[in-house]
Order: structure tokens, then C-alpha cells, then sequence
């Protein structure tokens, strides 16, 4: 890219504190021997927080597949923080982009400042339930992707199987080696299948599955195989798909992707994020 502005949609993914809170410390699943949500539920944290609700934002370019989320990505290695966006919110993202969202005018600060009530590593978030808009499961968790790139959107991933060969292979990566990823089964399939959302003509309704097993991709590391496979689902999903959920359904993607975004804007779930 280079030159040029991308626009993405933020989405606010709802972090569920009180479901971690009511699991005392001891009795949680662990990610390298520390319990689920142990940093985010500290008195620390907690007090830092008082009033406001913690959302996860994630950078996505397809706003339109909210409805397919199964899970969250984010690098395991990377730094995030916890930032402070007016009274009754807080926002978990990389700095980069929080100072990005503050010049953009998302935080009730002064333009470009940032108030940080927290630091923590993305192996902190890792397993962490959460709430996303419009998905039809009624709680997604926080998993680990290789390919999470700092300098990209805020440094979370939202996961839409369903539609994003990139989002669906790593799910299978993660399935296959759950003890060294330190992936709870109850976190991914086969309890969080991909949800079909989007019918297309060549693809079926399940586009990045379809396209990862015709180009035989086995793994996160078959590269040019994936963006092969990312091209042809965005293109066939884009041009020729039709929604099958949700308030917009039998409209083509299109038309669909802008109202779809309007309607999570207008319900305080998303909003444009540029870079
Ligand atoms: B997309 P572009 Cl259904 N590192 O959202 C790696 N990937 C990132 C990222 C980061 N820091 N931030 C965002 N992304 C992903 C949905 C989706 C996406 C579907 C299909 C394709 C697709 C659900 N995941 O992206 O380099 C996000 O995943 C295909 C590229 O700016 C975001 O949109 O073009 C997309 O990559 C942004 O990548």
C-alpha cells in the first residue's frame, strides 16, 4: 500500500469482567500457568476501571461479516493497553493506534493525547470471554494468532471463519495444536464452528473453508496459497453474496456492507478508524 488511506470500522467487542470475576483465580483455566483474566481483574485494574465498561476494539475492512464472529485474535508477543476513551469507556488496543484514534477525534481528550490505565501483553487477553456485535454466539473468547501485526489496525483481530481464510486456518491450527497454543477446547471448535452468513454462487455459504480446502492450504505457514485464497472469497463474497442473517438479510453484500456498518455505528458499537 504506501500511499493512500484505508478506512476500517472499529468494533467494540464487550469484555465480560464479571464472568471472569465470578470464577475465583484458583479455579480458572490457565494460559502458561496464569489463570484467565488474572491481570484484568486485579484491584489495580478494577479500580482503574470503576464505571465504565471495557471494550476490545478490533480494525476490520468487512463490517458487513459481524454476524459470523466465533472468536478474537490477538499476537500473543504484542503490547497493548487499556485506554481510557471518556467516562464510561475504556478501550484495549496497541498505543499506536489509540494515538491515532485520539488525533481522530474517538477519545474525549484533546486531540492526540491518551489517558493509559493499564499496560499488558496480548498473552494477558488469552482466553478472555467477551460480547461481540451481532454474532450469534452469545460469547466469543480471545485466542492467539501468529500473524497479528502492531503496525496494522489496533493489533486485534476479529475472527469470521466463516469468511476470512486466514481467520478459518488458524482456527484449524489452533484446534490441532491446542496444548501448544494453550487453547482450552470450550475456546474453539467443534463449539464454535463457523456460522454460515454469506451465500455465494461458487463457494457455498461457508466462502473460506470452501477455498482453503480447494487450494489444498493445510496451514498458517502455506502463504501464497492463502492470499490466493483471501483474493477469491473477498471477490466472490463482495461482488456476488448475499446476506443470509440478521436485519439485512437477502440484500447483497454491496448494498449491505455500508448498512450494516451505519447500524452498528448508530447502536454505539462501531466507528470508522483511518490510517
Ligand atoms: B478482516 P489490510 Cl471476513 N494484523 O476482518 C493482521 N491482520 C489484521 C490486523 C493486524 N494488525 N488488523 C486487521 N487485520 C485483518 C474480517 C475479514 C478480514 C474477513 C475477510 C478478510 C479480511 C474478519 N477477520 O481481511 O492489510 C482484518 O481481517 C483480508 C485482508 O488492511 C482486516 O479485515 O487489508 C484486514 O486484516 C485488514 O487488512
Amino acid at each position: 500500500e504506501g500511499v493512500g488511506v484505508q478506512e476500517y470500522t472499529g468494533v467494540k467487542l464487550q469484555v465480560l469482567l464479571d464472568d471472569i470475576k465470578a470464577i475465583p483465580l484458583e479455579s480458572r483455566d490457565k494460559v502458561k500457568d496464569v489463570p484467565v483474566g488474572k491481570y484484568l481483574t486485579s484491584p489495580e485494574i478494577l479500580a482503574a476501571l470503576k464505571g465504565k465498561t471495557l471494550y476490545m476494539v478490533a480494525a476490520t475492512l468487512r463490517p458487513e461479516t459481524m454476524y459470523g464472529q466465533t472468536n478474537c485474535f490477538v499476537g500473543v508477543d504484542l503490547a497493548y493497553g487499556i485506554y481510557q476513551v471518556n467516562a464510561t469507556e475504556a478501550w484495549i488496543c496497541t498505543e499506536r493506534s489509540a494515538k491515532n484514534m485520539s488525533f481522530q477525534g474517538l477519545f474525549g481528550t484533546a486531540r492526540g493525547e491518551i489517558t493509559k490505565l493499564g499496560s499488558l501483553k496480548g498473552s494477558d487477553l488469552i482466553g478472555v470471554p467477551l460480547k461481540a456485535p451481532l454474532a450469534q454466539y452469545s460469547k466469543v473468547y480471545t485466542l492467539p494468532m501468529e500473524g497479528v501485526l502492531a503496525t496494522k489496525g489496533t493489533g486485534v483481530v476479529t475472527s469470521v471463519p466463516s469468511d476470512s481464510p486466514d481467520d478459518y486456518i488458524t482456527m484449524q491450527d489452533l484446534i490441532k495444536k491446542s496444548a501448544y497454543y494453550n487453547v482450552q477446547s470450550k475456546w474453539v471448535e467443534p463449539f464454535m464452528p463457523p456460522k454460515p452468513i454469506i451465500q455465494t454462487p461458487n463457494f457455498g455459504n461457508l466462502a473460506a473453508v470452501a477455498a482453503v480446502e480447494k487450494l489444498n492450504i493445510k496451514s498458517q505457514k502455506d502463504k501464497v496459497q492463502l492470499a490466493e485464497a483471501k483474493e477469491l472469497v473477498y471477490k466472490e463474497g463482495f461482488y456476488s453474496g448475499v446476506i443470509l442473517v440478521g436485519q439485512f438479510k437477502g440484500k447483497p453484500v454491496q448494498e449491505a456492507k455500508p448498512l450494516i456498518k451505519e447500524y452498528l455505528i448508530a447502536q454505539g458499537l462501531a466507528f470508522t478508524y483511518c490510517e
